[in-house]
């Protein structure tokens, strides 16, 4: 890794194998700006999997765990001052303000690059730049692409080789003129000659920028989560997103980027059937995406592709396939244990890279929920002594977990299929403890955009700032979204036109859930995690046409009876504590509607606000 440093400019050292000039070129020329030490072009083996953590462990950015306990993982503890996505300092770039929209930052690109060019000069020195390419979804896949991250990050390099497919075999994919999106990553703390690293160099200064025109991505000042791993928020979801809508311009079709983990869930008699599903960020994706059904619900399965991220283009035959673009999980720690999802812990046995959680005397990992008791004594996610009584948490709210999607034991045998699976039901939901009932169809694809555009969420710990209040989180997008909402919404409209003319039979159904009502007291009334199987098989059986429910104000619901109740003791009456439809509260919702379509009135779709006219007459009945 030593390499020869010529006139403060590092030797560029292309391996042989990489036939792509302008990929040659980019990385000399961001070289140049940043001006690393050394620059390190990642093969993506275990052999430099290996050698890179060994590297961390020594400078004191990771530890590794007990071998014997908790095989091949490490644990890594960020500042205390980056913990979390930073949205007030992600941007969209485009060339116009209406086409990132109202719901992003945005800046005139030529004046972020001005802000961005002195911060990015220099950024890189005394450290290594390593060369990170990477295919977002099986490589050679007609539904992936292909990124490379240019990062100062040793930890981005072996997060993204357990988050993507990464490594030599994505230059075959890129050959000599292949596409890809150029990611640019900085911690933003450049090393003078001699002076002393620390254990999670970032900076106070931090920007998430995407230029969509260009699709390049360009962040600096954090080395966490998805401000640092560029294949997922950023590429993933904010570039993909605003391809799948360009290429809507180009074919008439386009492509959907989507905050979905996609599921598989087959019934005994051998009826299969994929869904994908929206929610925000740490409302519990990974624990429905693995998720396992009552011990009642003999001979059902549920096995994963994704539990994130949805790329989802349309087929000849008017279905929607969907691939996960990913190839790892980075889930939220805290909560997760053998009863909320035993799959998940499972999949942490070995090979997982945690941060952020506390680290036990014997060298293994702890986080809040994972046991019923707190050890008697740990080390905090700060590195300060912990015990039960320090009344602080051991685990940062948004620790995680890095593993291989390939370590999960309920993976879908076609989770790697470049073909991706077919699409039959979308499924969004929100955090909301009122209103917003268990579950709903969608009467038709125009009413389910308008639940998904309306979705309200209460704020979680995956974002820097306030906790716990409500905000419009559109299809769990809001974070995400590389271009402007209201033509997204006519995007998603478009589409289930398109298709349904070509089979309005195979049209995917659109349902709504809310596992997070409250009681009187404040606790959950819904027992969710497994008992949402309960939920899942009454979707599938509306979708062979055999389960029955009740048309109400906003689509169809389950009656009591319509879902199977057997192995829980849940009453009628409980049922109707989360099923119930307050007209009241409903009244002040659609005020909250009509406010989120007010700040959304450019090239809003006059479909929407017919929608919610009909509501209103609806509700005034
Ligand atoms: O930090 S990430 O953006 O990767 C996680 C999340 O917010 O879901
Ligand atoms: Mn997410």
């Amino acid at each position: 890794m030593n390499q020869p440093v010529m006139g403060g400019v590092a030797a560029l050292n292309v391996p042989t194998y990489i036939k792509q000039q302008k990929l040659v070129n980019w990385v000399a020329e961001v070289a140049a700006l940043t001006k690393p030490a050394r620059i390190y072009w990642c093969d993506g083996s275990q052999e430099e999997y290996d050698r890179l953590c060994a590297e961390m462990v020594a400078s004191g950015t990771m530890k590794k765990l007990n071998q014997a306990l908790r095989p091949n993982s490490y644990l890594a503890c960020s500042d205390p001052s980056d913990v979390a996505r930073v949205e007030d300092r992600t941007f969209i770039c485009s060339a116009t303000k209406d086409e990132a929209g109202p719901t992003n930052n945005w800046m005139a690109p030529g004046e972020m690059r001005a802000t961005l060019n002195p911060l990015f000069d220099g950024c890189m020195a005394g450290r290594t730049m390593y060369v990170v390419p990477f295919s977002m979804g099986p490589l050679g896949s007609p539904i992936a692409h292909i990124g490379v991250e240019l990062s100062d990050s040793p930890y981005v390099a072996v997060n993204m080789r357990i988050m993507t497919r990464m490594g030599k075999a994505v230059y075959d994919v890129l050959g000599t003129d292949g596409e890809f999106v150029p990611c640019v990553h900085s911690v933003g703390a450049p090393l003078a000659a001699g002076q002393q690293d620390v254990a999670w160099p970032c900076n106070a200064t931090k920007y998430i920028v995407h230029f969509p025109e260009t699709r390049e991505i360009w962040s600096y000042g954090s080395g966490y989560g998805g401000n640092a791993l560029l294949g997922k928020k950023c590429f993933a979801l904010r570039i993909a997103s605003n391809m799948g809508h360009q290429q809507a311009q180009a074919d008439g079709m386009g492509w959907l980027a989507e905050h979905m983990l996609i599921l598989g869930v087959e019934s005994p008699e051998g009826k299969k059937h994929y869904v994908a599903a929206a929610f925000p960020s740490a409302c519990g994706k990974t624990n429905f995406a693995m998720l396992i059904p009552p011990a009642t619900f003999k001979g059902w399965k549920i096995t994963t592709i994704g539990d994130d991220i949805a790329w989802i283009k349309p087929g000849a035959d008017g279905r929607l396939y969907a691939i996960n673009p990913e190839a790892g999980y980075f889930g939220v720690a805290p909560g997760t244990n053998t009863r909320t999802n035993s799959n998940c812990m499972a999949s942490l046995g070995e090979n997982t890279i945690f941060t952020n959680v506390a680290l036990t005397d014997d060298g293994d990992i702890w986080w809040e929920g994972l046991t019923k008791e707190a050890p008697a004594h740990l080390i905090d996610w700060q590195g300060k002594d912990w015990t039960p009584a320090s009344g602080t948490k051991a685990a940062h709210p948004n620790a995680r977990f890095t593993v291989a999607a390939t370590q999960n034991p309920v993976i879908d045998p076609a989770w790697d299929d470049p073909a991706g699976v077919p699409i039959s039901a979308f499924i969004f939901g929100g955090r909301r403890s009122t209103t917003v009932p268990l579950v709903t169809e969608a009467r038709n694809w125009v009413e389910g955009v308008y639940m998904a555009a309306t979705m309200g969420s209460e704020t979680t710990a995956a974002a820097a700032g306030q906790m716990g209040v409500v905000r419009r989180d559109p299809f769990a997008m809001l974070p995400f979204m590389g271009y402007n909402m209201s033509d997204y919404f006519q995007h998603w409209l478009n589409m289930g036109e398109k298709l349904g003319q070509i089979n309005a039979a195979t049209l995917p159904k659109i349902y709504c859930v809310n596992w997070f009502r409250t009681d009187e007291q404040g606790h959950f009334v819904w027992p969710g995690f497994g008992d949402n199987m309960r939920v899942l098989k009454w979707m599938l059986e509306r979708i062979e046409g055999t389960a029955g429910g009740i048309e109400n104000i906003f689509g169809t619901t389950p009656r009591f009876g319509d879902l199977k109740w057997d192995g829980i003791p849940f009453s009628p009456e409980e049922f109707e504590t989360i099923t119930s439809i307050d007209k009241d509260a409903w009244r002040e919702e659609l005020k909250l509607h009509d406010e989120l379509f007010a700040k959304l009135a450019y090239h809003l779709p006059t479909e929407l606000t017919a929608v919610k006219a009909e509501l209103e007459k609806r509700l005034a009945r």
